[in-house]
């Protein structure tokens, strides 16, 4: 039976570029960034450009309909056969824009019911949308948690809005959290595969990384990604302004190597922008650029 079960997994991430180390020299990707909202402020994060989540920070991507998003992703299938996952990932979280989010994949299922799909989010409103996600057969999902503490928490997150309330530092982080892990076992309980994202920031989480790793090997999560905090001054985000700098390669390697013995690990992450396309570090969305991609057929 176990072996049944590797072989049904092997198949579920084979084609997929981010789940599978392997699948990434093969397989392509595209985001559509068809949700602008965001429902908490991470001090890593300038809302002008995309959610850096899931993303490079510094980036702004065409934001687009869910009618012109299945369009694009309709086009960019029959022109890239290698494309089998479509994403969301921005630019701001996809869950606090749910209306948006699920009509995209809902158009794109209709049409082209072999693409996978896949989204990314912060966790916040995961519990509150888990039916739809299972309705519409999503199976990949990424979450960001950063830490399992919310004193360190309120270090990170300046502000969590939480049905119609703001609440600040250790109170936000809280309730962040407490989505985050509730999102993780109804993950697990509707048997979705589950990434989870964490930021490196070094003096905040990075003691605490091994801890968030073990904490979501324990709730079942497939793969861990962490990532580092990129924070140019230019780009005007909370760490970038007051000087937090970001992990150097070797730092993210030996907290990296530090978790590899508990569960798998990507180390092929590029931070994609919230319209991405194509092999990952191969970045075509300059050729499918709304005035382009409207044109096509
Ligand atoms: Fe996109 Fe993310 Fe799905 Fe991949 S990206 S929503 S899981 S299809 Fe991949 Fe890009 Fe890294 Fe994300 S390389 S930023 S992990
Ligand atoms: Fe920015 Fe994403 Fe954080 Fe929202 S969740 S503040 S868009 S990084």
């Amino acid at each position: 039976a176990t072996v049944e079960r590797d072989e049904k997994l092997k198949e579920r991430i084979a084609k997929h570029p981010c789940y599978s180390e392997d699948a990434h020299h093969h397989y392509a990707r595209m985001h559509v960034a068809v949700a602008p909202a965001c429902n908490i402020q991470c001090n890593y994060c300038n809302r002008k450009y995309d959610c850096a989540n899931e993303s490079r920070p510094g980036v702004v991507s065409e934001l687009l309909t869910p009618e012109e998003a299945a369009h694009k992703a309709i086009v960019i299938a029959g022109k890239i056969p290698q494309m089998t996952v479509v994403g969301i990932a921005g630019p701001g979280d996809p869950l606090a824009n749910p209306e948006k989010t699920f009509r995209t994949f809902e158009l794109i299922a209709e049409k082209a019911p072999d693409i996978k799909l896949c989204l990314s989010t912060n966790g916040l409103m995961l519990p509150e949308y888990i039916d739809r996600i299972k309705q519409l057969n999503i199976d990949h999902v990424t979450i960001t948690l950063n830490t399992t503490d919310p004193e360190i928490g309120a270090q990170i997150y300046s502000w969590v809005h939480y049905k119609r309330k703001r609440y600040r530092g250790v109170e936000g982080a809280k309730i962040l959290l407490e989505k985050q892990m509730e999102g993780l076992q109804a993950l697990r309980e509707a048997d979705i595969l589950c990434k989870v994202n964490s930021v490196m920031i070094p003096g905040v989480n990075d003691q605490n990384l091994i801890e968030v790793n073990k904490m979501i090997r324990e709730q079942g999560a497939f793969l861990h990604n962490i990532m580092p905090l990129i924070s140019a001054p230019e780009h005007g985000t909370h760490f970038g302004l007051t000087g937090q700098r970001g992990p150097s390669q070797k730092e993210l390697k030996a907290v990296q190597d530090n978790c590899s013995g508990n569960m798998k690990m990507m180390r092929h992450c590029r931070q994609c922008r919230a319209d991405a396309v194509g092999l990952l570090g191969e970045d075509r969305s300059q050729e499918f650029t709304k005035d382009k991609f409207m044109e096509m057929d």
